[in-house]
């Protein structure tokens, strides 16, 4: 099973056989087809004009689908059908987390202040995006620390604090990688003590040590995996939410994946922009509180509803 969230068309090889226009349908059972739908109709994608450029089109609605069926409706007149097809999406099991470019995964901690003086972040991620911010937590002292992907490469941004002059800066930065928009997966492990960092990209690790004179990390309410968070201050500066795929992430101890996929009773948020409004799930001690934030004009209606007790799977 895979979500499936792009879709890209090439002609065959060295020939004159390409496919110009073709629709997509999809099935669970390899039995019955759903055509796929954009715009409210039974779409048709553009495909190619030669057999050496592909044409790659990211899907307005994401589908689950076991089986897919490419229908050619037309195609070069100057030879026959011809394709070569790459499909881009997650593996669709428990273990895997979908980022779609809009919603975000927030990590509430149990207290509102933390002040951390070792973090240990492991995660492994799949994009074909050359931007957006893979985590991101901060803290009102001015603390934060930022792990995103920049043209390609991975970068980390971290600031255990300035002084209070601020002629010492905590500001470090530093990047690893490249070409990690290849739409396959890479493992990043970033273990801090102090000032002390291990900054692991695919088995090739780097140490740094942070600027600054300060040893702990001020984060306070949450950190949000796959975009800055909601609640956040407009620190983000245009920064791309991730797109793309994320699986077995961990934050000192704690499964992220399972915690989303599991419904843990505490502390998980799940955040999305609609078209006009928001909408919040956080799982408050066993019970799923939903916020639904619809703007309207100048007006601003907020509808929150909680379920009873949601058993834990
Ligand atoms: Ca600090």
């Amino acid at each position: 099973m895979k979500q499936v969230s792009a879709i890209a068309t090439q002609g065959r090889y060295s020939s004159s056989d390409w496919t110009t226009r073709y629709r997509l349908l999809y099935s669970d059972t390899g039995r019955n087809w759903k055509p796929y739908h954009q715009d409210g109709n039974i779409w048709a994608f553009s495909g190619n004009s030669n057999s050496e450029s592909s044409v790659r089109h990211e899907l307005q609605q994401g589908f689950v689908a076991r089986f897919l069926r490419l229908v050619p409706l037309d195609w070069s007149e100057e030879g026959r059908i011809g394709l070569r097809i790459e499909v881009y999406g997650c593996s669709y099991w428990a273990g895997v987390i979908n980022f779609d470019g809009q919603g975000v995964i927030s990590y509430r901690f149990k207290v509102k202040k933390m002040k951390i003086i070792k973090d240990v972040i492991a995660l492994r991620f799949k994009t074909s995006e050359s931007e957006g911010v893979i985590l991101h937590g901060e803290g009102q002292q001015g603390d934060y620390i930022t792990l995103e992907l920049r043209k390609a490469k991975l970068q980390i941004q971290i600031n255990l604090g300035d002084n209070q002059y601020g002629s010492i800066l905590g500001h470090t930065s530093v990047t690893t990688g490249s070409l990690l928009d290849d739409n396959h997966w890479h493992s990043v492990v970033l273990e801090r003590y102090r000032r002390n960092v291990n900054f692991t990209l695919d088995r090739h690790t780097q140490h740094f040590r942070t600027n600054g004179e300060f040893d702990h990390l001020d984060l306070d309410y949450e950190l949000s995996f796959g975009g800055m968070p909601y609640s956040g201050k407009p620190l983000g500066g245009g920064r791309k939410n991730f797109k793309g795929c994320m699986e077995s992430i961990n934050y000192n101890g704690d499964n992220i994946t399972d915690l989303f996929r599991t419904w843990n009773p505490d502390g998980l948020l799940l955040f999305s922009n609609l078209d006009d409004g928001t909408l919040e799930i956080s799982l408050e001690e066993s019970r799923v509180m939903v916020h639904i934030n619809v703007t309207k004009g100048e007006s601003n209606n907020q509808v929150d509803l909680s379920s009873g007790e949601f058993p834990n799977r």
